[in-house]
């Protein structure tokens, strides 16, 4: 997929996901003043420290002018700034350790009850996962009807929503627990994401000769009624770029270590601990 298929639509998804909403943000002259303050400021900071050019400037301008135009603002923030604000918001909750959300959730996918095997292809590759859990609150008591949204890239690292010729909802899935708020969840083992590079934010990474990858993961969202509700990624152990995830977004915490049930099928088990709201 090209940038167009997969980060410029993210930007639609965006505006239209309650998940990426920005309601309930009060107008606060204060606070504006003070973050636009220290942004511009930091901005002026580099300029000056690295001696910024005019032929500079005008090229950054030009990219931040490609970003908007081809879309790929949510993709580029979502890689490379989320995970300092998922920083600051950790630091006051209890409960699962999470990550960032990311630009390809869509929400209203296929709801499914444990347990679930999510929408795929009758030919998808890659290797079957069979993922089991219990969701409970921080007593340990278990936490009865828990839902779990989650959404995956496929065996070549592509989502569906944000690449051409994949069904729309395959690979993502919206499962019900049960009433002890166990879960299992049948599907395929992803691949590493690459960010696209053909478009704006492939180019920074090339030109400045970065990697462009992401390590294999699951997305959840883990909700249930009157907790909060824990944004994660689950990553696999031994797997390439765990080390190196160009959106900075792996925790030890989130790495899963399946095993070989021998029929091909690699089994693991991980358990979500819900705080109340
Ligand atoms: C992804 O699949 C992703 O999870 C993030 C955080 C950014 C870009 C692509
Ligand atoms: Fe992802």
């Amino acid at each position: 997929p090209t940038a167009v298929d997969s980060g410029a639509s993210a930007s639609a998804s965006f505006r239209s996901t309650d998940q990426y909403s920005s309601a309930g943000l009060t107008a606060d002259a204060a606070r504006v003043d003070t973050l636009a303050r220290a942004l511009l400021g930091a901005v002026h900071s580099v300029i000056t420290e690295h001696e910024v050019t005019y032929p500079e400037f005008q090229a950054a301008k030009k990219w931040l002018m490609d970003v908007g135009e081809g879309g790929e603002w949510p993709l580029f923030l979502d890689v490379f700034v989320e995970h300092a604000v998922e920083a600051v918001a950790a630091k006051h909750q209890e409960g699962t350790v999470g990550t960032i959300l990311g630009p390809y959730y869509l929400p209203d996918q296929v709801q499914l009850s444990s347990p679930a095997t999510l929408p795929a292809r009758p030919d998808e590759a890659g290797t079957p996962l069979a993922f089991r859990g219990q969701v409970t609150d921080t007593t340990g008591a278990p936490v009865p009807g828990a839902v779990l949204d989650i959404w995956q890239a496929d065996e070549q690292g592509y989502y569906s929503g944000f690449a051409p010729d994949i069904p729309a909802g395959n690979l993502r899935g919206v499962v019900t627990a049960d009433e002890q708020g166990c879960f299992e969840i049948r599907t395929i083992q992803p691949a590493p994401y690459q960010v696209p590079t053909d478009g704006p934010t492939g180019a920074l990474i090339s030109a400045a000769g970065w990697h462009p990858w992401r390590p294999a993961h699951l997305h959840l969202l883990v909700s249930a009624p009157g907790r909060r509700t824990v944004t994660t990624q689950l990553y696999f152990a031994g797997g390439e770029y765990l080390d190196s995830d160009v959106a900075e977004a792996v925790k030890p915490e989130l790495v899963l270590d399946p095993t070989d049930v021998g029929d091909g099928t690699r089994e693991v088990t991980y358990d979500f601990v819900l705080e109340n709201a």
